[in-house]
């Protein structure tokens, strides 16, 4: 007998989810949006920002990244962003209602002299009560710990397409380097942020391998981002073919099914997409964003926008709820921030 479709899985084969994929557009929006609803609130979208620590002159060779020294983009480099100025973005976005703050770096890997900066970051950010993430490349185990010891939450770390197509994609780092940063940042304790890029000029069965790689780790990612891939002049992808908009969110709705308890953003590429087809992908079982109006260095959606789209879609955002650990001051504060609610639409009154 098959296993219920929103146990947790680990063993997918290709067959499964190539039928999946398969499956008449409603069947297959209809189970996604069942599974969702066992494990999710279904009107609830948790809310990242991101915030580009280190921007550009990036030594790998991702063939979708207007941040990588070898394509010319335009993009002007800058050092590692100061600590307060770090702490000044994120108490904004806290402030425009993101639970969530994620820092990224144009690096292959953190290097010993920067450690030390981008922990007193994580310490910073935590002390806000907020969620913390980064994304900084390659992890030795050694550096995960440090991350977690200094309080980060997620560690971002994209398996970005199939281990056959990725070849197509990068050639300075493999897929398995891609699987030891994985299993370091978890036995450090942390959780797992991964996910891909689609519309790459990759086939479906890289979609479908993709999500196999991820649903089919020890434990499955608990944010899982499905970006669409944005286009940048200057990257070897800019030219690249759009990607049926309904195949996108097929990615998301599979992604769900794959791995029913685990946050499925989406990602990058909304700039791109209307309010209806967000709100496909919401139904789809897509329950988180990247918030604000840049995501590393293009353009995302302004703010009010995405409430104005919350509020006639009658979503909430997610709340974060504080570890028992965190201060009283730190409650007191999340307290006030739940009264914030009064810019949202609650669509149960
Ligand atoms: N340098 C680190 C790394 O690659 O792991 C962290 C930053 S990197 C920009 C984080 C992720 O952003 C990539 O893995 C990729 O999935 C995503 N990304 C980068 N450029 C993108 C683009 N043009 N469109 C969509 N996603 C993109
Ligand atoms: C992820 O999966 N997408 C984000 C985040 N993780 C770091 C990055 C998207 C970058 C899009 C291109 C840019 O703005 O540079
Ligand atoms: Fe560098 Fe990350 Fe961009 Fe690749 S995706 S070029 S590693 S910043």
């Amino acid at each position: 007998m098959n296993a219920p479709v929103d146990t947790l899985r680990h063993n997918w084969t290709r067959a499964e989810v190539k039928a999946l994929f398969e499956l008449p557009f409603n069947d297959l929006l209809f189970e996604a949006q069942c599974v969702h609803r066992r494990h999710f609130n279904p009107n609830e979208v948790q809310v990242s920002t991101l915030c580009s620590i280190k921007t550009g002159a990036c030594p790998e060779d991702c063939a979708y990244c207007p941040q990588s020294a070898r394509y010319d983009t335009g993009l002007e480099r800058e050092k590692l962003m100061a600590v307060e100025k770090v702490l000044e973005e994120a108490k904004a976005a806290k402030e425009s209602g993101a639970t969530r703050f994620c820092m990224g770096a144009a690096w292959r890997s953190p290097k010993a002299k920067d450690m030390p900066y981008v922990l007193n970051m994580v310490k910073g950010v935590k002390e806000m009560g907020m969620e913390t993430c980064m994304t900084l490349g390659m992890l030795s185990s050694d550096q995960a710990v440090e991350l977690k010891d200094a309080g980060l939450d997620y560690y971002n770390h994209n398996l970005d397409t199939s281990p056959e197509y990725y070849q197509c994609i990068i050639s300075t780092r493999t897929y398995q380097d891609r699987l030891d940063t994985l299993d370091s940042v978890r036995e450090a304790g942390l959780k797992v942020c991964s996910g891909g890029i689609v519309g790459m000029g990759e086939k479906e069965d890289d979609r479908v391998g993709l999500l196999m790689q991820l649903a089919n780790l020890k434990e499955h990612p608990e944010s899982v981002p499905i970006n669409m891939l944005v286009k940048v002049e200057g990257t070897p992808l800019a030219e690249e073919a759009d990607l049926d908009p309904f195949e996108f969110i097929r990615t998301i709705a599979v992604a769900r099914i794959m791995m029913p308890a685990s946050h499925v953003r989406l990602s990058a590429g909304r700039e791109e997409m209307n309010d209806q087809m967000q709100a496909l992908a919401f139904f789809a079982g897509a329950n988180s964003i990247f918030y604000g109006e840049k995501l590393l260095t293009t353009p995302n959606p302004e703010s009010n926008k995405d409430m104005q789209l919350f509020q006639r879609l009658g979503i909430q955002p997610e709340s974060y709820k504080v570890e028992e650990s965190a201060s009283e001051e730190v409650l007191v504060e999340q307290l006030k921030e739940a009264k914030m609610d009064k810019f949202f639409y609650n669509a149960a009154q």
